[in-house]
């Protein structure tokens, strides 16, 4: 599965009206879109996503916060998925982004930071099978 990771359009990117640049972006960096849609998630959804973070002291906010507006879903292919993806993407903070990053462009803060990333294969996998079925992914 190194060829797949699994993002989310962030509530905050979503309702600003980001999404055709980053799917852009995401595009023009040589992935392809294997399964997508527009979702919204309850804060116990959101909570269960997270779980890995439950004991952080940001883990009310951010499951407040995935739950507050739509977001998008997405499973995505390339060689070396997971590790070119989180390039893409840019550091959590967009303060340590770097220049021509989908964070350092559409991050508000650390929280409110425009997409996530899967942080290996494995959990691109259990990313991937959270919000889409066998029959969506293809
Ligand atoms: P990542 O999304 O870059 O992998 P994680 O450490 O896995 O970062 O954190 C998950 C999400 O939790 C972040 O994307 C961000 O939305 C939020 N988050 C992480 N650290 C903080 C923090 O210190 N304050 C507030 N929110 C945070
Ligand atoms: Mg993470």
């Amino acid at each position: 599965m190194s060829n797949t990771t699994f993002t989310m359009i962030k509530p905050d990117a979503f309702a600003e009206g980001h999404t055709g640049k980053i799917l852009d972006m995401i595009i023009e960096g040589g992935f392809s879109i294997k399964a997508m849609k527009v979702l919204r998630i309850t804060k116990e959804q959101a909570g269960a996503f997270y779980a890995v973070h439950s004991e952080r002291p940001f883990y009310n906010d951010l499951c407040s916060y995935m739950s507050s507006g739509p977001i998008v879903a997405a499973v995505l292919e390339k060689d070396n998925a997971v590790a070119d993806f989180r390039k893409l993407i840019g550091a959590t903070n967009p303060a340590d982004a770097a220049e021509g990053t989908i964070r350092k462009r559409f991050a508000k803060s650390i929280e409110a930071n425009a997409v996530h990333g899967s942080d290996s294969d494995e959990n691109a996998q259990i990313e991937a099978n959270f919000y889409f079925s066998q029959l969506e992914r293809g």
